[in-house]
């Protein structure tokens, strides 16, 4: 495997129509969840990647497993659960700037994921572990789960990447400021948004955040700035990059594992640190262009394509 992930997808319902959801009548069904996301703009760019999580033995669990599966993501290290329902959500789109979320996924299927279920051969054979600060939001056992996870990954060698994906529905500001300053100093890459950086540290300057996260013991920090593009720090090189022009965002959701997903794609490609960054910020933007959190992930052709845009 080139990356394995671990967390929680939900059959994702829209109003087919904007505005207050209550007069919605219509809505579409898909598939969503941070770590997914990533791991299907990965596959599409032809990267081996796996997901471990569970579902419920229902029919929604069938339908995220055949479509994560469908995508190219490896689903062996996928457990069906037949006591708990998998999570679904509802993604409200007032308008295209303002987009609010209920989650229905307490005492899911995928907040039972435990230690036991994770095998360490399947962490030892991928090249990066990639987490988000979501599992450790949806149980202990999920939290134990991440940390198991990671010192597998640090046994083997391999490389951690963490966006901290802060979701204050989940958890108090309290838990989740120590736990994912904790796994932040475990990760070798993370990938925070300049507002989870101002939550972790207090301040928005990009280079005071990345200087913290290095005294933190971070080696490489790379902040998303949304549409003005991203900072990023290493000891080697620095700088900013900027973001791509989106004519009209559609959906912002999912755009911050757009990113994670060409970040990884970059490094597997043995890009420099800038121009993984720069892919990073390219695939975030198409990803805002279309709705759904994966229906904008690119594959190489249309990548490309975009990337050679002028102005782009
Ligand atoms: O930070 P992003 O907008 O990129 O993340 C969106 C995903 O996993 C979305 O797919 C949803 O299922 C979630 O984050 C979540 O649990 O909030
Ligand atoms: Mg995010």
């Amino acid at each position: 495997m080139d990356v394995v992930s671990m967390g929680e997808t939900m059959v994702l319902f829209t109003p087919d129509t904007q505005g207050q959801m209550r007069y919605a009548r219509n809505f579409s069904s898909k598939m969503a969840g941070a770590e997914t996301n990533t791991l299907i703009g990965l596959a599409k760019l032809g990267h081996k990647t796996g997901w471990i999580s569970r579902v419920g033995k229902d029919e929604f669990g069938s339908f995220v497993l055949s479509a994560v599966r469908a995508e190219g993501v490896d689903t062996s290290q996928v457990t069906t659960d037949k006591n708990a329902p998998t999570g679904i959500f509802f993604k409200e789109m007032l308008n295209e700037k303002n987009v609010r979320i209920y989650y229905h996924r307490k005492y899911s299927a995928a907040s039972f994921l435990d230690p036991i279920y994770i095998k360490e051969e399947y962490i030892a054979n991928t090249k990066y572990l990639y987490i988000t600060g979501i599992t450790p939001a949806l149980s202990q056992s999920c939290r134990d789960s991440i940390f198991y996870a990671i010192e597998i990954a640090k046994k083997h060698g391999k490389k951690v990447v963490f966006d901290p994906n802060i979701r204050r529905k989940l958890w108090s500001d309290e838990e989740a400021r120590k736990t994912l300053l904790a796994i932040a100093e475990m990760a070798d890459i993370v990938l925070p948004g300049i507002n989870e950086g101002e939550f972790l540290f207090g301040t928005e300057d990009c280079e005071e955040l990345a200087e913290l996260f290095h005294n933190h013991g971070v080696a490489t920090v790379i902040i998303k700035r949304g549409e003005k593009g991203a900072y990023y720090s290493a000891s080697s090189e620095k700088g900013y990059v900027q973001g791509f022009k989106v004519e009209k965002v559609v959906d912002p959701v999912g755009a911050g594992d757009g990113f994670a997903a060409g970040v990884l794609s970059g490094l597997l490609d043995g890009l420099t640190l800038e121009k993984c960054v720069q892919r990073g910020c390219a695939i975030g933007a198409l990803v805002t262009t279309v709705s759904g959190d994966i229906e904008g992930l690119p594959d190489r052709e249309i990548l490309e394509a975009y990337t050679e845009l002028p102005g782009s």
